[in-house]
């Protein structure tokens, strides 16, 4: 069952110790190799001979997102770039977008990471996979792609978008296994009701959706509309891509792989480390990586870890879900808003969908607005205007408990929302501040 039996179930000890010798070497090899790096420990006051266990981390600067914009397209790289034999680009929103760059030890390192992520997920090698995430510059759909080839699966490569036709593969294929955006795979399942299909009798089983945040109660939609489990994967194109973590099919938590990416969780504000099971920011350093290894990554996603053995066998740290990001959490009127809650909010509420967008607005000199377009089942839209009113009463009171403070709500019919292929867009921000 599992992949890297060895590495997985490693008593924690020996996993530090490991942790350490790979510490150790990255550092010097960053100093040695990258004269970004080398400056930013200079600034800090640390050289490569401080670092002596894992232990010594906390003295080692953060690194961030900015730090990669800056040295934007080649400036973190610590390898010659003629050893660069493949390159990704991050989905930034403003500004210069995030390269990272992968050599031929880090392509094995990704396809090892993203295997294990499909065992533990529950893949068996007889297996036929449909990845419906994008191929190109985005990292999903070729991370499942190397993970998949080196577990030895059979590869339906279909990219993202064309929902007929991938709906029309499955059927003929009989894949078990689905890997896309979550919001992509609901998505399928609207088309697939219109082509007169009934997504439960499909031959998927097991769904490894990640990319954007999902709730536990998006999940329990995804899995009753069709039929199988679904489990969350995370990471980044910083990182590696998808690959970080992985949910086992207990569905306790996602298991971080960090033998390779060394885990912290911080107080983002201080930066300093949170008791174990408290929420903070996800930190990461790679500790193989060749091309562009990463020291202290601020991830700006927010989760708890706990270090509790899980019922699966493996041994490594599991985060909850995201809960958030640092930087998509929205403050409105001076309350933190994350659109997760609202979606936690809406799945609990009959009729309503998980197809939802925030549009926040300021007029000038006035209190920011917050409305929030909520897609309701046809039945509801036929009926009388009463209804349709206490329902929109009664979804404005809800969210309104829950984020304390005022909204509009409006309730749209089915597929007025855009759908997205990727990445869902929650939110609307035409504040300008
Ligand atoms: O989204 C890599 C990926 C591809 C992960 C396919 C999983 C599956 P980026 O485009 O660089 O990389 O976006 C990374 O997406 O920092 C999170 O905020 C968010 N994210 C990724 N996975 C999850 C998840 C890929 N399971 C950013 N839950 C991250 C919530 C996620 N958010």
């Amino acid at each position: 069952m599992i992949w890297n039996e060895k590495i997985e179930t490693m008593p924690l000890e020996d996993l530090k110790n490991l942790q350490s010798e790979r510490l150790v070497k990255l550092v010097r090899y960053v100093y040695d190799r990258c004269p970004v790096y080398r400056k930013k420990f200079e600034e800090a006051g640390v050289s490569p001979s401080d670092i002596r266990s894992i232990d010594d981390i906390t003295k080692l600067p953060f690194t961030t997102k900015l730090d990669m914009r800056d040295n934007y397209p080649y400036g973190l790289f610590s390898t010659p770039r003629e050893e660069v034999v493949e390159i990704h680009v991050s989905s930034g929103t403003t500004g210069n977008p995030t390269l990272v760059g992968y050599t031929r030890e880090d392509i094995k390192l990704w396809s090892e990471v993203m295997a294990r992520a499909l065992c533990c997920a529950g893949a068996k090698p007889d297996d036929i996979i449909q990845i419906a995430y994008g191929y190109g510059l985005f990292t999903g759909g070729l991370g499942f792609h190397y993970g998949a080839l080196e577990m030895g699966l059979t590869i339906i490569p279909t990219s993202s978008g064309q929902t007929k036709r991938q709906l029309k593969i499955m059927q003929d294929f009989q894949p078990r296994i689905l890997a896309c955006t979550p919001s992509y795979c609901l998505y399928m399942a609207e088309e697939a009701k219109e082509m007169g299909l009934d997504p439960r009798k499909g031959s998927w089983r097991i769904g490894i959706f990640g990319a954007e945040p999902w709730s536990e109660a998006m999940r329990r939609e995804i899995e009753e509309t069709w039929n199988m489990t679904a489990t969350d994967i995370y990471g980044l194109s910083e990182i590696i891509g998808p690959g970080v973590s992985q949910e086992c099919t207990y569905k306790e938590g996602l298991h971080l792989f960090s033998d390779v990416f060394y885990p912290e969780i911080i107080d983002p504000e201080t930066g300093k480390p949170v008791p174990e099971g408290q929420d903070g920011e996800l930190v990461i350093t790679t500790l193989t990586k060749q091309a562009i290894p990463l020291i202290r990554y601020r991830t700006r996603d927010i989760v708890s870890m706990t270090t509790a053995p899980c019922r699966c066998g493996r041994t490594s740290p599991r985060t909850s879900k995201i809960k958030g990001r640092t930087d998509d959490m929205i403050v409105v009127r001076g309350i933190n808003v994350f659109p997760s809650q609202i979606e936690h909010v809406l799945l609990g509420i009959e009729g309503t969908h998980p197809h939802y967008q925030l549009v926040i607005d300021r007029q000038a000199h006035k209190l920011d607005e917050v409305e929030i377009m909520v897609e309701v089942d046809e039945k509801i839209f036929s009926d009388e205007i009463k209804q349709m009113r206490a329902l929109e009463q009664k979804i404005k009171k809800e969210i309104e408990a829950v984020l304390s403070i005022g909204v509009k709500v409006k309730l749209v019919e089915p597929k007025t929302i855009q759908r997205s292929e990727g990445k869902a867009k929650r939110v609307v921000d035409k504040r300008v501040l």
